[in-house]
């Protein structure tokens, strides 16, 4: 694999989760070097370690990406999205570091420190020697942690930079500190039941038998889908949420609690079987759940202002039912960074995309007020969560330490709230930048007129509501569409395929069920 870009190579942008795309086209080489060269860079400019991942998630094997980690475990801010995408698509890259170093006023004695992971794709172990050479040439060392999981990523990126020795930093940190929360949450408990992990045949499948191990006392985690098949392929947790049906490889029972992460381990969904009928808890039922029990613990009187954040994608009734509860809810654009800022203006800031992908904040002042009204069953909850980014382990063992502390059986989770029928398509066009958008994903500006004849389609159906918007992640629209009845919701959101399809350069055969 090369790891240089040859002139005149189309340009890309750092995306909802950085660069993605194919592993087998010769430019994943060269982005991730450059990416290397943007984690030293802010590296540089910081003085503190950044975090770089290669994973393309939840995206298909052949497929690779990566993305840059800030000192504390958050995603890339802004501003250096735009360098990252100007660093990448350079035609002469030395004259592009030198503008840089030299608009960020980046000294030129100092040296940056890159930590470094990968998943298990065929591809990323070459691309972890690209990110490397890149790391290098900007003048920085780098930490290799092998292969992990993204949250795992993050987690270690926080802890070198709150002090911990670079040869103090290993994976046990990480199992340790969730799990000794966790054990902390359930000391009183007896044995919590099953609970199946589909692994996605990806790196959850290490972070999975790693905490089944060690919480076998507490909770009989069983693994599938555990590196015996392709990864995301037919299993995983987009897989589920989008299908909403059961991986390959899981012989669902009555009575068992399943989940399901992604690739790369930072999104996770859950799911039962009841009288034979398949029930999906995707990421909007994960945050209900933890805000009701929020809810309930804090009650009235407690000054802890704390909210949901969700997007466009949250089910109706997600948002309808945390209204009916007084709990406040914010819309932002798709993207873990969106939200996670956004999350930031609560005490407690709970979000989740309905994909599965999120985690609970909680600020200085959230852990004060919480000392001093003496809420010491959050405060251990508050160390069960992983602060840094959305983690699927971490949110799993969140998940299950509520139902314990709310005593509720994974079919009163299920009874919070009925989802209005929904459905998620991708229609794939020439250009998917032509599709504009704005109000939080919610308006489509381009192409002219699509946004006034996707409304009339909307009137069509009760209860309806649609909307598209690019994919940052795959070169596909996105089309999102709700109605009062199944029938309604694929009449509506075939419509909608269909209008994208015609008005924006359609290619292939029209989208179909
Ligand atoms: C990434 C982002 C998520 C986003 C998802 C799909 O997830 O981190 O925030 O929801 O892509 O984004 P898009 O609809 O733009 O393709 P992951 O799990 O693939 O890293």
């Amino acid at each position: 694999m090369s790891f240089e870009r040859a002139p005149g190579t189309k340009q890309v942008k750092y995306g909802t989760a950085g660069f993605r795309g194919p592993a087998d086209d010769g430019q994943m080489g060269f982005i991730v070097k450059r990416s290397g060269i943007t984690a030293a860079l802010r590296s540089r400019k910081l003085g503190k370690a950044t975090g770089l991942m290669i994973t393309a998630s939840h995206n298909p094997v052949r497929d690779n990406g990566v993305k840059v980690t800030e000192p504390l475990g958050e995603m890339l801010v802004p501003n250096w999205e735009g360098l990252a995408t100007d660093l990448t698509n350079a035609d002469d890259l030395n004259a592009e570091i030198a503008k840089v170093i030299k608009s960020e006023e980046i000294s030129s004695s100092s040296e940056g420190l890159v930590i470094l992971g990968r998943d298990t794709r065929p591809s990323s172990a070459e691309l972890s020697f690209a990110a490397t050479e890149g790391i290098i040439q900007a003048q920085s060392r780098s930490l290799n942690l092998g292969v992990v999981t993204t949250p795992q990523l993050h987690y270690l990126t926080y802890k070198i930079n709150k002090g911990t020795p670079v040869f103090n930093l290993n994976l046990d940190l990480y199992y340790s500190d969730f799990t000794n929360a966790f054990l902390e949450i359930t000391k009183n408990s007896g044995n919590l039941g099953s609970v199946e992990v589909d692994c996605a045949n990806g790196v959850g499948l290490l972070a999975g038998a790693q905490f089944a191990k060690r919480l076998e006392s507490k909770v009989n985690i069983k693994l599938t889908n555990a590196g015996d098949g392709l990864l995301n392929h037919d299993c995983g947790a987009d897989f589920v949420k989008t299908g909403q049906r059961a991986p390959v490889g899981s012989e669902m029972k009555e009575g068992v609690r399943y989940c399901s992460v992604d690739g790369d381990a930072d999104r996770l969904v859950y799911y039962f079987l009841r009288a034979g009928k398949f029930f999906l808890l995707d990421g909007d039922r994960i945050a209900c759940l933890i805000a009701t029990y929020l809810q309930k613990r804090l009650g009235k009187d407690s000054s802890v202002n704390f909210g949901v954040v969700q997007t466009a994608y949250a089910n109706g009734a997600s948002t309808n039912y945390l209204s009916a509860l007084g709990i406040k809810t914010v819309c932002t654009k798709t993207g873990v960074k969106h939200l996670h800022h956004a999350a930031l203006d609560f005490d407690i800031g709970v979000y989740f995309e309905a994909n599965g992908h999120g985690t609970v904040l909680f600020n200085d002042s959230a852990i004060a007020k919480l000392e001093k009204e003496g809420h010491s069953e959050i405060l251990a909850l508050a160390k069960l969560v992983n602060q840094t980014v959305g983690d699927a382990f971490s949110d799993m063992l969140a998940v299950e330490a509520v139902l314990y502390l709310l005593n509720w059986s994974i079919e009163d989770w299920a009874a919070m709230y009925s989802d209005y029928p929904n459905r998620l398509m991708k229609v794939k066009i020439a250009n998917r930048a032509d599709i504009q958008v704005t109000n939080a994903e919610r308006t489509c500006i381009a192409p002219a007129g699509l946004q006034d004849k996707l409304n009339s389609l909307v009137a069509t159906v009760a209860n309806g509501r649609s909307f598209v918007r690019a994919s940052g992640t795959e070169d596909v629209v996105r089309v999102y569409a709700e109605a009062n009845t199944a029938e309604n919701c694929d009449k509506l959101s075939i419509a909608v395929a269909n209008l994208v399809f015609d008005m924006a350069d359609g290619q292939g055969d029209k989208p179909s069920l």
